[in-house]
C-alpha cells in the first residue's frame, strides 16, 4: 500500500501537462485502475482483514484524488503565468487613426441656406428629378415653341418607336417642385426648393449637372419690398457681413417683373470678397410669379401673389469657399474632398454661427 501511494504521489508530481494528469487518474483511480484491482482483491480476505484493508484503501483513493486535483490546478496557475508573460498589452498606446470621410460643400451649403431660410419660416420642399415636359416647362409659362426651351440645353429621355407623347426630361431647374407644392397645399405658401438640376453644358464655370435652391413665398400682400428684405436678411446671414444687393431688370418666363440680383463686392489678387468694396456680383435671379404660372399651380392670381428666386448652390459654394473649379466639384477627388469638406462634427448652424 505505502509503495503504490509512493509510487503516485511522485508520478503526480512529475507529470508535465494536464494530459499526464488525466492519464494517472485513469492508471491509479480509474474503474480499471491498480486501486479499483485492489479492491477487488479485499473479496479474498477475511473479515477481519477487509475491515482495517478497506478504509485503508479508500483513504489511499482520497489521497490521490486530492493530489491529482492539486497537481491540477498547480499546472493550470502555471500555464496562467506564462501566458500573462507573453500575451499582455499596452492600454497607454494611442489607438489606431481611422480614416474619417467629409461634408461636401455642396451639402454644407445647402445645409447652411435651409437653416437661413427656415429661421425666415421657409418649408424645405422635394420633387423627382426625372420630369414631364409639362411640370418643367408649359407649367412655368415657357410653351414648346419657346426660345427657352432651346436655351436650357434639355436632356431628354428616350421615346419608344411610335410613341408619340413628349420625352420627359431631366428636371433644367427644382421650379417643378414648386408648382407641385403649389397644386398640393394652396397658397399661403413659404418654401425653399434645394436640388440637383441637369443642363447639358461642360467648361469651366458649367457642369451637366449642378444645383439650386428656388425659394417660393406666396400671399395676399406679397411685394418685391418683401423679396428685397429677404435676400439682403438671407445674402447677410449667409456671408457674415451685411451685404448689399443691386436688383437689374431682366426677363424670365415665370416671373413678371423679373430681376437679376447681384451683391456688393471688391476683388482682391484675383479673387472676389462678398460685403465690401463697389463691384457688383450676379448671383441670382428673381421677380413676382408670373400669373401663368399661378394659374398652373391651381392658384387664382387675383387673390394671391409673391415672389420667386432662384440660385445656384455651386456658386454659392464657390465664393463662400474659396472654390476656383466647379468642374472638381464633382471628380471624387479625396485630396479636394478632404481639403475642402467639412467636419461632420464641425457644421456650422444658425445658433453655432454660420461662418467661421
Ligand atoms: C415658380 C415660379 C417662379 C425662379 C427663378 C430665376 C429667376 C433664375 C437662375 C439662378 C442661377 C438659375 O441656378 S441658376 O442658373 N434662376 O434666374 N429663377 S426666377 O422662379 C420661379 C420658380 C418657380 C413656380
Amino acid at each position: 500500500m505505502d509503495d503504490l501511494r509512493d509510487k503516485y504521489i511522485n508520478l503526480i508530481a512529475d507529470a508535465a501537462d494536464e494530459v499526464a494528469i488525466e492519464d494517472l487518474r485513469v492508471q491509479a483511480v480509474g474503474k480499471k485502475g491498480e486501486i479499483a484491482l485492489k479492491m477487488r482483491e479485499l473479496g479474498k480476505m477475511t473479515p477481519e482483514e477487509r475491515q482495517i484493508m478497506g478504509p485503508k484503501l479508500n483513504a489511499l483513493k482520497d489521497e490521490i484524488n486530492s493530489a491529482l486535483s492539486a497537481k491540477k490546478t498547480a499546472l493550470a496557475d502555471a500555464a496562467l503565468d506564462e501566458r500573462l508573460k507573453t500575451e499582455w498589452l499596452d492600454v497607454t498606446l494611442p489607438g489606431r487613426g481611422r480614416r474619417q470621410g467629409s461634408i461636401h460643400p455642396i451639402s454644407q451649403v445647402t445645409e447652411e441656406v435651409t437653416a437661413i431660410f427656415a429661421d425666415m419660416g421657409f418649408a424645405v420642399a422635394e420633387g423627382p428629378q426625372i420630369e414631364t415636359d409639362w411640370y418643367n416647362f408649359d407649367a412655368l409659362n415657357i410653351p414648346g415653341h419657346h426660345p427657352a426651351r432651346a436655351e436650357m440645353d434639355t436632356f431628354y429621355t428616350h421615346r419608344a418607336e411610335g410613341d408619340d407623347r413628349p420625352p420627359h426630361v431631366l428636371r433644367t431647374h427644382t421650379s417643378p417642385v414648386q408648382i407641385r407644392s403649389m397644386e398640393k397645399n394652396g397658397a399661403p405658401i413659404r418654401i425653399i426648393c434645394p436640388g440637383r438640376v441637369y443642363r447639358a453644358d461642360y467648361d469651366q464655370t458649367h457642369t451637366p449637372m449642378f444645383h439650386q435652391i428656388e425659394g417660393l413665398a406666396l400671399g395676399k400682400d406679397i411685394s418685391m419690398a418683401n423679396l428685397k428684405w429677404v435676400l439682403e436678411e438671407f445674402f447677410t446671414a449667409f456671408f457674415g457681413t451685411e451685404v448689399k444687393t443691386r436688383f437689374r431688370s431682366s426677363h424670365f418666363p415665370f416671373v413678371e417683373p423679373g430681376a437679376e440680383v447681384d451683391i456688393q463686392c471688391k476683388w482682391e489678387n484675383g479673387s472676389v470678397k462678398v460685403g465690401e468694396g463697389d463691384d457688383w456680383l450676379e448671383v441670382l435671379g428673381s421677380g413676382m410669379v408670373h400669373p401663368h404660372v399661378l394659374k398652373s399651380g391651381g392658384i387664382d392670381p387675383d387673390e394671391y401673389q409673391g415672389f420667386a428666386f432662384g440660385i445656384g448652390i455651386d456658386r454659392l459654394a464657390m465664393l463662400k469657399y474659396g472654390i476656383p473649379d466647379l468642374r472638381a466639384f464633382f471628380d471624387s477627388d479625396l485630396r479636394w474632398l478632404r481639403h475642402y469638406g467639412f467636419a461632420s462634427l464641425d457644421q456650422p448652424t444658425l445658433h453655432g454661427g454660420l461662418v467661421r
